[in-house]
């Protein structure tokens, strides 16, 4: 034999010793996909694999998910409690008790002194959903501060925000299956295909059976983009006039649903008056997207016989986010495209279970989305947890955005952050730098010893993390799905769920209400709150759950059925009292910091595929991180040309809050005035962004902020960015 074929070696997959696969589900973004670990005989988690059963994935599973099982033994987890006195001083391990002690005394130390608010609570969209109904019974009966909130005023509060403005509450009325019924889609501020990969494998298996127009509104290329059958790149921050000008080419030729608006929705003079300002030509001087196509678009979506949009933080992130999701939905309410297969106003969510948040946490009301602002609904949840109705706030306290402010000024005094890192993840960090040093009391839990707050903490609280636990997560869909407990919690590691319970004990109101120990009676009394109630999930449990692989709400008990409701307001009946949706008109004020001749680019951040967040998870899986392991800022090639900027070189990016350095990669991926840096990196782009917030949901616009190049000493430049990015 000449080359010798016959003798190469078979290639073979590497033998994991897998013993055992667990199901759980996925613990990153809000697709929701059944995942399975593979553990060996002593219990060691060492592969993931999608499961094919699952309605959500069908075996699918992205770049993060098949590398899960590294995260439980990544280096930087939390191992003990630990404790002190003052910032500057080293940390003492302490045993739980001594730290749960310490933090009970500081919270009732601060709230006697400065009142019961002065004690504020920030927790995440990434704990179970027991554990958020548990804090929320903590916050609400027991500590008592109506200063508690979610990292999801930073992530889903527009959208939160413009559902229960347009349809009296919150809750996502569309699904997956409606890709596979929709004649068009819109996708406004995504990235499906990094953000949501398979989301996207859903969306691109449907239209290729059904070659259905799609979309895309981003100010840059992104990959969704080049897929996208019309890219429009908008002018950053103004969708709200692309919306309204949509809206008068439908009115204008008269393609809207006559009978759907009479019979379902008020409103509709109002918006008519508004959106006769936002005719095509008008609008494309402001939104920078051409009258012609404007036009187009509006006949593709009236005509077409169902059409549904999506978003998610191109839309939300802005200080028209709430007014984003309004106009979305306005647009599909004139066109009779909301409840119907195909025809929808989806916001695709960000994290793993920021539903579970939005459903249970209480952080903006009561559990089962109910409102503090409603006497019924305040005695109702007082009386089902055996405290005074009169404990309760009246109405809403601040959002995470208003109480590091409030730090500031010295109306809140201690801080309890739970899974979230502001130190990266806020806008202005150099700000939040200064606001958490001037805490009397912080205390830190989260799962990784090595997140940036843990410097400016009292007390660190180590918790257990993802599969260490066992709860649900809702997706995107409104898919309850069961995580089970893959593996033992790490060191001294404890789940969030025991550390609430064991906070509770430090308190006498504690005495007064229950805390079930067993995830599955935490589910059992969400059930019974949920009877009755646009969420009802009274007919599942944590193994039917697992059986079906996720069911969505509605799920009443005595349905006769194993699934849930696909699709929310099938029968034109809304969540206000008179059941009609509202339509509400949209007038533009541009209040975006824009860029000028001292700033003369936007600063636009977001994402990639292959990490998460601020990489306490992503960065320490070798698999996930060779793809980026250091900071880098997208920039237009021309533009690099004339600022004398070459390809992989570092710069200075400057805006009026600060600096950062990074390295510039050239691509087309971004027009000439923009720059785009992903926000995973530690002491990076949020030292950068203003974060000017949205009038109703006070979610910051993380999205547009103006900034300068300027040159830096390479050597210099290198050596730092080696010291801020050790992992
Ligand atoms: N790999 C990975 N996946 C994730 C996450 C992650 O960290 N990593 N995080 C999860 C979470 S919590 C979230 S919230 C989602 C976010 O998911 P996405 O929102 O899809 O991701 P982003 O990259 O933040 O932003 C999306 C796009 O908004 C565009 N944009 C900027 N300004 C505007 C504007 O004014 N108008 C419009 N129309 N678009 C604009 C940006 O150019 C960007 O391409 O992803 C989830 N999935
Ligand atoms: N510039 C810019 N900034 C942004 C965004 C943007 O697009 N641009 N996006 C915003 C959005 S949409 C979001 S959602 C936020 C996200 O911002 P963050 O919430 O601050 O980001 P994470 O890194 O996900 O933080 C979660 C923390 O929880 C810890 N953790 C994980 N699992 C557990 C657990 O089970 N228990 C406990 N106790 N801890 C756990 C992790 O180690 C991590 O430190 O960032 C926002 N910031
Ligand atoms: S798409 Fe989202 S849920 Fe699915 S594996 Fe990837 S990160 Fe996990
Ligand atoms: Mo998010």
């Amino acid at each position: 034999m000449l080359f010798g074929r016959g003798k190469k070696n078979p290639i073979k997959i590497a033998d994991k010793k897998v013993e055992k696969w667990i199901y759980t589900t996925c613990g990153y973004c809000s697709t929701g996909c059944s995942i399975e670990v593979g553990v060996t005989d002593a219990g060691k988690p060492v592969a993931s694999r999608g499961v094919g059963s699952a309605e959500v994935n069908r075996g699918k599973l992205c770049i993060k998910g098949i590398f899960e099982h590294d995260i439980f033994e990544a280096s930087g987890r939390g191992e003990e409690p630990l404790i002190r006195e003052k910032v500057r001083e080293d940390y003492q391990t302490v045993g739980w008790d001594t730290a749960l002690d310490k933090a009970g005394s500081e919270i009732q130390r601060i709230q006697e002194k400065y009142g019961r608010d002065s004690f504020a609570i920030v927790s995440t969209g990434q704990l179970l959903t027991e554990e958020f109904y548990t804090l929320g019974k903590l916050s609400r009966a027991v500590i008592g501060t109506n200063n508690y909130d979610g990292n999801t005023t930073l992530c889903m509060a527009s959208a939160a925000s413009g559902y229960k403005r347009s349809f009296g509450s919150d809750g996502p009325p569309g699904c997956y299956d409606d890709f596979d019924n929709t004649d068009c889609l819109i996708a406004f501020g995504s990235n499906l295909p990094e953000q949501h990969p398979v989301i996207y494998w859903r969306m691109r298996e449907a239209r290729e059976k059904r070659n259905f127009p799609l979309i895309v509104v981003d100010p840059r290329v992104t990959m969704f983009a080049q897929f996208a059958d019309m890219h429009l790149p908008i002018t950053p921050g103004t969708d709200v006039v692309l919306l309204n000008s949509l809206m008068y080419v439908i009115l204008d030729e008269g393609l809207e649903d006559r009978e759907y608006i009479e019979k379902h929705t008020n409103g509709i003079e109002a918006v008519e008056k508004v959106v006769a300002d936002f005719d095509p030509v008008s609008a494309s001087k402001v939104c920078g997207i051409d009258e012609d196509t404007i036009r187009t678009v509006a006949r593709l979506y009236a005509k077409s016989g169902a059409a549904m949009s999506i978003w998610t933080m191109g839309i939300n992130q802005s200080t028209h986010g709430s007014d984003g999701v309004v106009g979305i939905n306005n647009l599909n309410l004139v066109t009779g495209n909301i409840g119907k297969p195909g025809g929808t106003s989806l916001s695709i969510t960000g994290q793993c279970n920021a539903m579970g948040t939005r459903e249970w946490s209480s952080c903006s009301g009561l559990p089962g989305y109910r409102y503090l602002e409603n006497p019924k609904e305040r005695e109702e949840i007082a009386n089902y947890w055996g405290i005074d109705p009169e404990f309760l706030p009246k109405k809403r306290g601040l959002t995470e955005t208003d109480i590091f402010p409030a730090i500031e000024t010295g109306q809140i005094k201690g801080l309890w952050l739970i899974a979230t890192n502001p130190m990266t993840s806020m806008a202005n960090t150099p700000r939040i730098r200064k606001t958490l040093e001037r805490l009397e009391c912080l205390i830190v839990q989260d799962s990784y010893r090595d997140v940036e707050t843990t410097e400016y903490a009292h007390i660190y609280f180590p918790a257990a993390t993802w599969a260490e636990k066992e709860g649900v997560f809702t997706n995107t869909e409104r898919r309850v799905n069961m995580v089970r407990q893959v593996t033992e919690p790490h060191a001294n590691t404890k789940s969030d769920l025991w550390i609430f319970n064991e906070m509770s004990k430090r308190f006498t109101q504690g005495e007064k209400v229950k805390f079930p120990e067993k995830p599955a009676q935490v589910f059992d009394e969400m059930r019974e709150l949920s009877k009755g109630r646009l969420l009802d999930i009274s007919g599942m449990d944590h193994d039917k759950l697992e059986q079906q692989r996720g069911i969505q709400w509605p799920h009443p008990e005595g349905s006769g059925r194993d699934t849930g409701d696909q699709r929310l307001y099938t029968d034109g009946k809304f969540c206000y009292a008179d059941s009609k949706a509202k339509l509400i008109p949209l007038p533009f004020i541009d209040n975006n910091e824009v860029p000028d001749d001292e700033y003369p680019l936007w600063l636009n951040t977001g994402r990639l595929v292959e990490h998460f967040h601020t990489r306490t998870k992503t960065g320490k899986v070798g698999n996930c991180n060779k793809y980026s392991p250091t900071a880098f800022m997208e920039m237009n090639p021309d533009a690099a040309a004339e600022m004398g900027v070459e390809h992989m070189q570092y710069v200075r990016v400057v805006s009026r809050r600060g600096d950062a350095i990074v390295m510039a990669q050239l691509t087309q991926r971004v027009p000439h005035n923009m720059v785009f840096i992903p926000f995973h990196f530690h002491d990076c782009v949020n030292r950068l962004t203003k974060g000017l917030l949205d009038p109703h949901s006070r979610q910051p616009a993380f999205k547009q902020s103006a900034v300068r190049i300027e040159s830096v000493d390479q050597e210099e430049a290198a050596r730092m960015n080696v010291e801020l990015r050790q992992y």
